[in-house]
């Protein structure tokens, strides 16, 4: 059986190098083991579940030590996600108001003894009193509480993480009139320069936007050009977060990321699936994933030797149907899928069709590793390398690590 699998990945990888060469498929193959991405904590917790139906997939962390547990799970299995995002209000705070810095302390520490890091620490603008915003809103004394909130995620981002904050503000309205918009703006903008003159300057700041929700008429930052002219006012240390699920359809992602890359903009990633919308489904390894790969490579912003170039990468996914430790070790399984597809494409020779006009030759090109190229030999040549198992998600299956949660969290 393995002699089998031995045989079926030499002549994949063999079919693999007659059609891309041997230089880039062992590139491809060094990409896959170098990827690192950062998962949620959340997608381990309770949170995914319940909002239609009060439905939980089996098995969810109580706390932050066994959501922690759970991600040591997926690193062993993936070799990829050492790192954690957390969101102050969730995974620091008692009272789900105040962020308690030794819950911070006390998560670096529990992170660390399963041989974890903190990721991109998130301050969590949305929970209790904030139905009216947060860094938008009209009540000054909110707003300075949740300035407090920001510094201080800055202040655990550096001294216990990765300098890495993420900022995503639910502030919006839902009918024409409910909020003077460019008031709003003006608040939050404000607050966000106020901020970061009190921030360290080894800390950076990427602001998130979403075209809805859960403001249904508007959200004060619906789009990446807002976002981006925040990071602007904000300095060099900010940049735009780019989620899948937060666009209008049709909205050319990959597009948005090859802007922000030419111009030098910090940037990072939310990854997860849309099909509807806001959706926070697993990422699935799709044309429009490899799409995006194929600007972060070609943009390099992922191994770059100067590392103060490279994207921060996060998955935000939070899964309320399917089983979140399936769904995150898919997730993990299909990024490496479309960072392998984008390693093999011949820049040159497409550099070549574009400059000749040849707009089908191009696409077409661009269709062999997108569309057509099988890289599973190459991720199982990746893995077996590093003693990861080949398949991620059946490996999981078989470890008996769900039957044990689900019997222990009870
Ligand atoms: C909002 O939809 C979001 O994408 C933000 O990044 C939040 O931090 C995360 O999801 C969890 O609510």
């Amino acid at each position: 059986m393995i002699l089998d699998m031995d045989i079926q990945i030499k002549n994949g990888l063999r079919g693999l190098e007659d059609e891309f060469g041997q230089v880039r498929v062992q590139r491809a193959i060094e990409a896959v083991q170098k990827f690192q991405v950062e998962v949620p904590s959340w997608v381990f917790g309770d949170f995914g579940g319940g909002r239609f139906s009060g439905y939980m997939p089996p098995g969810p962390a109580r706390n932050l030590a066994e959501k922690l547990d759970d991600a040591a799970e997926v690193h062993r299995l993936t070799g990829a996600t050492e790192r954690v995002a957390m969101h102050v209000l969730w995974d620091f705070s008692e009272d789900g108001i105040e962020a308690d810095q030794a819950l911070a302390v006390q998560a670096k520490e529990l992170a660390e003894a399963r041989g974890l890091q903190v990721g991109a620490i998130n301050p969590t603008y949305f929970l209790k009193g904030s139905h009216q915003g947060s860094l938008s809103s009209p009540d000054a004394d909110l707003r300075q509480r949740y300035i407090d909130q920001t510094i201080q995620s800055a202040q655990i981002a550096k001294e216990l993480g990765n300098n890495l904050v993420t900022l995503w503000f639910h502030d919006g309205s839902l009918y024409p009139g409910q909020v003077d918009l460019a008031k709003a703006y003006t608040r939050l903008r404000d607050s966000l320069i106020k901020i970061m003159k009190q921030v360290n300057p080894d800390v950076t700041m990427l602001i998130e936007y979403k075209l809805f929700e859960p403001g249904t008429y508007s959200t004060v930052i619906p789009d990446w050009g807002t976002a981006y002219m925040l990071a602007k006012e904000m300095g060099t240390n900010a940049g735009v977060l780019v989620d899948m699920g937060h666009h209008a359809h049709g909205v050319n992602i990959e597009q948005i990321v090859s802007r922000l890359i030419a111009q030098g903009v910090k940037g990072g990633f939310h990854f997860n699936t849309r099909y509807a919308a806001d959706d926070d489904h697993a990422v699935a390894p799709d044309f429009q994933m490899v799409c995006l790969f194929n600007e972060l490579v070609s943009g390099d912003v992922l191994f770059n030797p100067d590392t103060s170039h490279n994207w921060p990468l996060m998955i935000d996914q939070c899964s309320g149907r399917e089983n979140r430790m399936h769904a995150i070790l898919h997730s993990v399984d299909s990024l490496q899928h479309a960072l392998a597809r984008a390693m093999l494409l011949d820049k040159d020779k497409l550099s070549k069709c574009q400059d000749a006009d040849e707009i089908l030759l191009a696409n077409r090109l661009l269709n062999d590793v997108l569309i057509h190229a099988d890289v599973r030999p190459l991720l199982a040549a990746a893995r077996l390398e590093r003693n990861l198992p080949i398949d991620l998600v059946q490996a999981y299956v078989e470890s008996g690590y769900q039957k044990k949660i689900e019997a222990e969290r009870k």
